[in-house]
């Protein structure tokens, strides 16, 4: 599914702007006929989330009627018309004109229907949209499970199994497009191999018709390569070599314009597509991850799309300013935690060098419980990784797909105190006292997301990120171990001595056990920015900078460590829970309102210099 542009084939219009907006608690606007009008609508932004605006619908997960009228005048001849929804929060219908367009299933990802026979051409039309977002076991990501599964086991609310608030509505734009009725489906860019002298190139293009003529040019300052190809059965698959390419690195995020032109069986352009491109390769070595053959320690954070007002919404000033401000800090990389990002946050990276861990909805997975459920939710979880690696797979910024986000073993702890104990018996476990020897629930599942990975991307390393307390054999199911480590916070509270000495310990054991480079992909400290206390005490900023400290002193020290990104970027909005003070994880480094904590001045010492 190639994203809609506009050029002299292909057009598309964005109807972000305001919109008609009725809750439906009922369900009885299908009933009714909402999908013409709304008997009693308010008006609601798109993009936006609707729990974010509007008092009666903090924490209202249900269905959501959004109505939207538009006037389309378009040359429609040998033209395909259609709708793109880049992504609503989580389970949508469409109509078009009265018309229903079908039910869509996943929050984060773009879909689209062919509405060439249903769209009023310079006429006005009517687009319905019905949108839910309620927590079940069977939904990617899960919820309405009996409590926060793989947290503390504390209630919260709303009851997501997941630590960010379920926001729900139209989060990115909405499209009307049209493409020519022959052309180009799909395009694939691959760097097979490169180094200053040359690299080997690979286009992919898909088209729908089954014969023609494929042109590919790849420019980039003038310099132009430029090939020819006959298409078979749909495919064209075109190797090439690029002499002295300008390879894409963050210190020179170099993009190539890669235009794609389609002729017919006559000869005739009939379709043309143009995408930002980088020539580079990634890896993961014995060390870590290497770009273009050299070693590329990763310095960053785990993020959210989450800001004031927009909620969830694609908010573009803030998506600019956190680039600008992980500039400032010295970072390199940020992790699209947990769920895939609007595409413009990858256009930007790639534009910026930023280097990027693309994330699945895959959050909060847990393996015990109904089978059917389990087998459901699988079979999403394995869609949505599919889809992600089709949507962001040209973008150069993408390094690493990480499959899951702290999938959680049967019963792994139910309080804070269990988990105390349960990581110093696993630590324990680890040096060798016991050995797991049964394949731990779950296992097979994660497995098969790495070969989803993989099967579909050749190109770049594929991960899952683990919980303190996961099985041993799930650390090295990916490329390179990926943990999440809370020592200091969760676990050895206000210790911080103590918490040094365990996680250097168990760095060293794991890294021994697997061989393989290890990634802190989080680790931090809720801090309310303000707070202060000598000595540092919890949620001072002066406790987040002696925390944060521990962590980066390691990975200075210890080689295998190879990468470092912090638990959090900003502060972020959560369900309520005993340990979410005002509804909101505070372990940003900036608040939610992008003002500096102490320890973003300290990582800028650190990071920038
Ligand atoms: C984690 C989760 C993240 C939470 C974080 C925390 O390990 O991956 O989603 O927000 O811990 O702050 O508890």
């Amino acid at each position: 599914m190639l994203r809609p542009i506009n050029n002299k084939f292909r057009s598309c219009h964005s109807l972000a702007g305001l919109w008609d907006f009725q809750m439906d608690p009922d369900r009885c606007g299908e009933k009714n006929r909402w999908f013409k009008v709304l008997p009693n609508p308010r008006s609601i932004p798109v993009p936006s989330s609707w729990n974010e605006l509007f008092d009666d619908a903090r924490d209202y997960l249900d269905e959501s009627w959004y109505l939207k009228k538009f006037f389309f005048n378009a040359h429609l001849e040998n033209k395909t018309s259609y709708l793109r929804f880049d992504s609503a929060n989580y389970f949508s219908c469409i109509w078009l004109n009265g018309v229903g367009l079908g039910e869509h299933e996943g929050g984060h990802l773009p879909f689209e229907y062919d509405v060439s026979d249903k769209i009023l051409n310079t006429q006005e039309n009517v687009l319905a949209v019905s949108v839910e977002n309620r927590l079940f076991p069977s939904r990617v990501p899960p919820g309405g499970a009996d409590g926060w599964k793989a947290g503390a086991g504390t209630s919260m609310y709303p009851d997501a199994n997941y630590d960010f608030f379920p926001y729900c509505g139209l989060h990115r734009d909405v499209f009307v497009c049209t493409k020519p009725v022959q052309c180009i489906e799909d395009i694939k860019f691959e760097t097979l191999a490169a180094s200053v002298d040359s690299a080997s190139v690979c286009v992919r293009v898909v088209t729908n018709i089954k014969e023609g003529q494929i042109a590919v040019r790849l420019t980039i300052g003038g310099e132009q390569t430029e090939v020819l190809r006959t298409i078979t059965d749909h495919i064209t698959e075109i190797a090439f070599d690029v002499s002295k390419p300008q390879l894409w690195s963050p210190e020179d995020p170099a993009l190539y314009d890669l235009n794609v032109e389609l002729f017919d069986s006559s000869s005739a352009v009939v379709d043309e597509y143009l995408l930002y491109v980088g020539i580079r390769t990634v890896s993961v070595t014995k060390t870590g991850v290497s770009l273009n053959g050299k070693d590329m320690p990763l310095k960053g954070f785990g993020k959210h799309e989450d800001s004031d007002f927009f909620g969830r919404g694609l908010n573009l000033p803030v998506l600019v300013k956190d680039h600008e401000l992980m500039k400032w800090v010295g970072a390199n990389s940020f992790r699209t935690s947990h769920y895939p990002y609007a595409e413009e946050w990858l256009d930007l990276a790639d534009r910026d060098g930023l280097l990027v861990i693309s994330e699945t909805p895959n959050v909060g997975l847990y393996f015990d419980g109904d089978e059917a459920e389990l087998g459901s939710r699988q079979k999403l979880s394995e869609r949505f990784l599919a889809e992600l690696i089709d949507r962001d797979k040209n973008h150069p910024s993408v390094i690493a797909w990480s499959v899951a986000n702290e999938p959680s073993p049967p019963a792994i702890y139910s309080s804070f105190a269990e988990l105390e104990k349960t990581e110093e018996n696993q630590l324990r476990k680890a040096v060798g006292k016991s050995e797991v020897t049964t394949v731990v629930p779950g296992t097979q599942q994660l497995k098969d997301l790495i070969d989803v990975g993989r099967s579909y991307d050749a190109t770049r390393p594929v991960i899952v990120v683990n919980l303190l307390g996961a099985p041993d054999q799930w650390l090295d199911l990916g490329d390179m171990v990926c943990i999440t480590r809370y020592w200091g916070w969760y676990v050895k509270s206000g210790r911080l001595d103590e918490a040094a000495e365990l996680l250097e310990k168990e760095l060293e054991t794991i890294h021994k056990k697997t061989g393989k480079p290890i990634f802190l992909a989080e680790f931090g400290a809720d801090t309310l920015a303000g707070c202060h206390a000598v000595p540092s005490e919890m949620f001072s900023e002066e406790y987040q900078v002696e925390l944060l400290k521990i962590y980066l002193d390691l990975f200075e020290k210890k080689d295998y460590i190879c990468g470092v990104h912090i638990w959090n970027f900003a502060d972020f909005k959560t369900s309520q829970a005993v340990l979410r003070v005002g509804g909101m994880n505070l372990k940003g480094v900036f608040t939610r309102d992008r003002k500096p904590k102490m320890a973003a001045k300290f990582l800028h010492d650190r990071w920038s210099k």
